[in-house]
C-alpha cells in the first residue's frame, strides 16, 4: 500500500523523478530568510496596556522555530513571479497561527507539554488562562494583520488569502484535525484512513495554505496553483511522517520538546502501523513526488526543492 495525500492522484513510485543540477546554498537560505521573518515577526506586536496579553503572545511567538511555514509563503510568492514584501503579513500571520496552535495544543487539556521550542510553555510561564487568550489573541491578529498589511496585492487576493487560512484553521483543517486526533488517543486501532484524516488536516492543511497563499499573492494562474498545492499535500504528509519518526528518534533536547510522547499518549502513527524504515521510504516517495509537481518551473523552484528535501533531512 503505498501512502496517498489528498491530491486526487495515485503516487507512482516508479514514476522518472525530475532532478535539477543544483548548488543551491539551503543553510544560508533558510537563515536569511528565517532573519526576515524574525525581524517582521518582532515589529507586528508591540507591547501596550494590557500588557501582559502582549507579552504571553510574544513570549510564544518570538520562541524561535524552524519559520518553515512563512519561508514556504515567501518561496511560493517569488516563484510565483511576486515579492517578499507582498508575502511577508501572510508568512507572519501563519506563523502566529501556528505558535497558536502550539500553544493550544501543549495545555493540560490537549497535549499537556511542559517545552515546546525548548522553552517552558506558554502556560507554564503565564498560566492556562493567559495561555488560551494568548493563542486567541495571536489567531484574531493574524487576520486583522493580512487584511491590514498587506501592500501591492489587489483586494481581491487578499480577500482569498483571508478565507484560504480561515479555512485552514477551522473544523475543516487543524481544528478539525485535533479533533480526530484527541477521540483516537489511546485506542487500540486506528486505521490508516483516520492516521491520514488527522495529519492532512492538523498538519497538511496549513502547509499547504502557506503555498498556495504565497502563490495567490502573486496572482498564480490556476493550473499553477494546483500544482504547487499538489506539491504542498505531499510534503504536508511527509513532514508528519518525519515528525512521527523523530518522536521516536530523536532526543527531547533535539527536538526542543518532550520525546517520546506518542508512544507514552498511546498516539497513532506511521511508525506504529509501519515501522521506521516504511515510514522513512514513504516520506521519500512523498517529497519525490511533491518535486515533480515543480519541473515546470524550471530553475525558479530551486527554493522549494530544496526545502521539500530539508522536510525529510531535518532533525528537529
Ligand atoms: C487552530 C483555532 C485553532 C486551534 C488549535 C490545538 C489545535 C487546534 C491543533 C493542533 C495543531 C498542531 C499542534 C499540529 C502539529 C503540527 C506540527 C507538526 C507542529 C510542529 O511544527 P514545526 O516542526 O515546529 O514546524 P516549529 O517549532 O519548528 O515551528
Amino acid at each position: 500500500m503505498v501512502l496517498m495525500p489528498n491530491t486526487g492522484h495515485q503516487i507512482n513510485p516508479m514514476l522518472p523523478q525530475f532532478q535539477i543540477d543544483t548548488n543551491f546554498d539551503l543553510p544560508t537560505y533558510l537563515a536569511e530568510q528565517k532573519a526576515l521573518v524574525e525581524k517582521a515577526l518582532d515589529n507586528s506586536i508591540s507591547i501596550v496596556y494590557p500588557e501582559k496579553i502582549y507579552e504571553a503572545m510574544r513570549y510564544s511567538l518570538l520562541a524561535g522555530g524552524k519559520r518553515l511555514r512563512p519561508i514556504l509563503c515567501l518561496a511560493t510568492c517569488e516563484l510565483a513571479g511576486g515579492n517578499i514584501e507582498m508575502a511577508m503579513p501572510t508568512a507572519c500571520a501563519l506563523e502566529m497561527i501556528h505558535t497558536m496552535s502550539l500553544i493550544h495544543d501543549d495545555l493540560p487539556a490537549m497535549d499537556n507539554d511542559d517545552y515546546r521550542r525548548g522553552k517552558l510553555t506558554n502556560h507554564k510561564v503565564y498560566g492556562e488562562d493567559i495561555a488560551i487568550l494568548a493563542g486567541d489573541g495571536l489567531l484574531a491578529y493574524a487576520f486583522e494583520f493580512v487584511a491590514t498589511q498587506t501592500k501591492n496585492v489587489l483586494p481581491q487576493q487578499v480577500l482569498e488569502v483571508i478565507a484560504r487560512l480561515g479555512k485552514a484553521v477551522g473544523a475543516a483543517g487543524l481544528v478539525g484535525g485535533q479533533v480526530v486526533d484527541l477521540a483516537s488517543e489511546g485506542l487500540s486501532q486506528v486505521s490508516e484512513k483516520t492516521l491520514h484524516f488527522i495529519h492532512t488536516h492538523k498538519t497538511g492543511a496549513l502547509l499547504e495554505a502557506s503555498v498556495v497563499c504565497g502563490a495567490i499573492l502573486a496572482s498564480a494562474s490556476e493550473i499553477n496553483l494546483q500544482k504547487l498545492s499538489r506539491y504542498a499535500q505531499n510534503i504536508g504528509l511527509a513532514f508528519q511522517i518525519v515528525d512521527d519518526i523523530l518522536d521516536i528518534t530523536a532526543t527531547t533536547e533535539e527536538l526542543g520538546k518532550t520525546a517520546g510522547k506518542d508512544l507514552e499518549a498511546q498516539k497513532a502513527t506511521y511508525p506504529a502501523i509501519w515501522g521506521l524504515e516504511k515510514s522513512r521510504c514513504q516520506a521519500q516517495i512523498l517529497v519525490q513526488n511533491a518535486k515533480a509537481e515543480l519541473e515546470v518551473f524550471g530553475e525558479k523552484a530551486l527554493p522549494l526543492i530544496a526545502l521539500a528535501d530539508f522536510i525529510i533531512s531535518r532533525t528537529n
